[in-house]
This record gives structure tokens, sequence and C-alpha cells, in this order.
């Protein structure tokens, strides 16, 4: 077959809601946008530990130390699942990780906010594993087998994330007036760059077109990005705070909010590694790398070890 008929049945295979498997013939722009996407969320995942991580040995209660160490080491676990489906496109680890320290892949612009406070965390849960559950939502339909097979475990633990999350802060809003200012700060903070996970509008989006056409992603960055403010708004009123946007307003017509204005700039200056807290996060991913690079030769030499056993 030549290159276009080949392309032309993979086409009717993904309009069909067929899922593309490893070995199967694929265009080289799917397999290298497939690359793109997935190895950025697994990078999200993982350095999603660190504002996280940062609050453990502060936590105010065993039960929320405990609580958030399960979580973190959920995170971990996606980032496991998210490499090993990115590395049956035939790239590996190593290459991977290096594109994330030489600043080639980015990650989620979110993580690079500061944690401050404890209320922190209940933000955290709350808005961005609850943004975050809603983009993967749907792509537990998307196109490629092995992501969206991932998708579906990942999205049963970003559940039991958001409500952890959510749990802090309805605790903390019913407190006393410092916890409760505690939780409105996190809310104002956190609001804003909750809504930048979703990307740039439709209108702005290079790789949307291509991801629509083959079913990488299921729904555009807008459409999903008002889902979930339609959702969380309603969540905020319940315990009592206020989201930070003097703009919202429920529109009858639509069903749906109206909202305000994404500071676009302050956006491409973080994806573009000027935010708060880049430097800090790839440095800390580098010297965790480094520290940990005995235990991977260990693996290593117990695996070829294995495999001289089985000759
Ligand atoms: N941050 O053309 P588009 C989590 C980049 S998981 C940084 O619209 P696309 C769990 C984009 O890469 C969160 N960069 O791009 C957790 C592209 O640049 P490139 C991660 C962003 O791919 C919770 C350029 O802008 N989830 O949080 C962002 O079609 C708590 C143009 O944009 C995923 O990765 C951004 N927010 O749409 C962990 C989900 N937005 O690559 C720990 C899978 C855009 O050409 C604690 N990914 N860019 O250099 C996706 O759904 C998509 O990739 C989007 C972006 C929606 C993120």
């Amino acid at each position: 077959m030549t290159e276009e008929q080949l392309e032309k049945n993979f086409q009717n295979r993904i309009d069909a809601e067929q899922k593309i498997e490893p070995r199967e013939w694929m265009p080289e722009k799917y397999r290298k946008h497939l690359i793109r996407q997935i190895s950025q969320h697994a990078h999200s995942e993982v350095i999603g530990m660190q504002p996280e991580g940062n609050w453990i040995t502060r936590a105010p209660s065993m039960r929320a130390k405990m609580v958030l160490m399960a979580k973190v080491q959920d995170e971990a676990g996606h980032g496991l699942y998210l490499y090993s489906a990115c590395e049956t496109l035939g790239i590996n680890r190593d290459e991977l990780v290096e594109q994330l320290h030489t600043g080639k892949a980015k990650y989620a612009s979110i993580f690079n906010y500061p944690t401050l406070t404890w209320a922190d965390m209940g933000a955290v849960g709350w808005l961005v594993d609850g943004a975050a559950i809603v983009n993967q939502v749907s792509l537990q339909r998307t196109s490629y087998g092995p992501y969206a097979r991932g998708m579906v475990k990942i999205c049963k633990e970003e559940s039991f994330h958001q409500r952890q999350g959510y749990e802090i802060m309805a605790q903390m809003a019913k407190g006393t007036d410092a916890q409760k200012k505690m939780a409105q700060d996190a809310l104002d903070r956190f609001w804003w760059p909750s809504l930048m996970m979703f990307g740039p509008h439709d209108s702005d989006s290079p790789n949307s077109g291509n991801a629509i056409k083959w079913k990488i992603k299921r729904e555009s960055n807008d459409v999903l990005r008002q889902r979930f403010i339609d959702k969380t708004i309603e969540q905020a009123e319940l315990i009592g705070l206020t989201v930070p946007d003097p703009d919202l307003k429920w529109n009858e017509e639509r069903q749906s909010y109206d909202w305000g204005e994404i500071d676009w700039d302050e956006f491409y200056e973080v994806i573009n590694g000027n935010g708060l807290a880049n430097r800090q996060r790839v440095a800390q991913h580098k010297k965790a790398h480094d520290q940990g690079a005995w235990v991977r030769e260990a693996a290593k030499a117990y695996a070829d070890k294995q495999k001289n056993k089985e000759v």
C-alpha cells in the first residue's frame, strides 16, 4: 500500500472509533504528537509531586499526613503508567527525562506556583485534580490504546484526590476565621492558574486541529474549561467560599457561567520557564534523578544477571 492509502485506512479506523495499538501502522506525525502529549502528561504527574510533597512533614494530623502521602504516591504511579505508555511509541525513558531537564518538554503550568499554606493542599486536590479529572475523563476515549487504558485507572484515583482536597477546604472553610481566610486565600491564588491548565483558547491552540482529527483529544480546551467552571462554582458556594472573578455570572440562555478573562501573558511566561517555581522544580527533579542513579544501575545489573542465567 502507498503512504496515502495507509493514511486513509488509518483515518477510517480512527473515525470508526477503533483503538490504535503500539505495533500497528500510524503516521509519523501521530506518533510524535502522542509522544509530546503523553510525556508532558507524565512529567506533570511527577513534577506535581513536589508542591504537595512539600507539606507531608507539616500535615496537621496523622490522618492528613497518611492521606497526603498516599496521594503523592499515586501521582508517582500515574507518571509510571504514562511513561510506559509513551515508551510503546519507540522512545526510551532516558530521552524523555532528558527532554524534561533541557526544557524541550513542558509540564503542566500549575506546578510552577508555590504551595504556601496547608489550605493549598486543599486547593491543589480540589481544583488541580478537579481540572485534571475533567480533562482525563475525556481522554479515557483517546484513540491510542495504551494511553486510553492508563487513563481509566488514573481517573479513579484522581477522583479520590479531588475529594481529599475538597474535604480539606470544607473543613477549613467552617473552621476559625483565620482558617476560613486561609482557605479563601488559597482559592484566590489557585483559581486562575487552574483554568490555565486547560491550555490556550481553541482559536490559539496550534495542536488542537490534528488532536481532534486523530481523536487524541476528544473535546476542546475551551469546552473542558467551561465544564470545570460550571461544576466548581457550585462546590465553592456550598462551602461558603467566593471564586475570585468579578465577571462571573450565570447565563440563563447558555445554562452555563460567563466568566472573566485569563491573564494569558502570565500563562505564556509560566510555560516558557519563567513562573515562580520553574527553576526550583526542574533543579529538584535533576537532583533526585542524580541521587537515584545507583538504583537504576543496580536494577539494570540485576536484570542483566537474570537474563544471563536464562541463556
Ligand atoms: N501547561 O496547542 P495546545 C495533573 C502548551 S495532570 C503547560 O492547546 P495541546 C495530575 C502545550 O503543551 C495535568 N503547557 O496544546 C496531578 C503546547 O506546547 P508544545 C497534566 C501547556 O497539547 C494533580 C502549547 O502550550 N494533564 O495535574 C499548558 O493540544 C495534582 C499550545 O497548547 C495533561 O497533561 C499547560 N497548562 O493541549 C498531579 C493532560 N497548556 O507542547 C499532581 C493531557 C498548553 O507544543 C498533583 N494533555 N500548554 O510545546 C492535554 O490534554 C493537552 O496536552 C493540554 C494542552 C490540554 C494540556
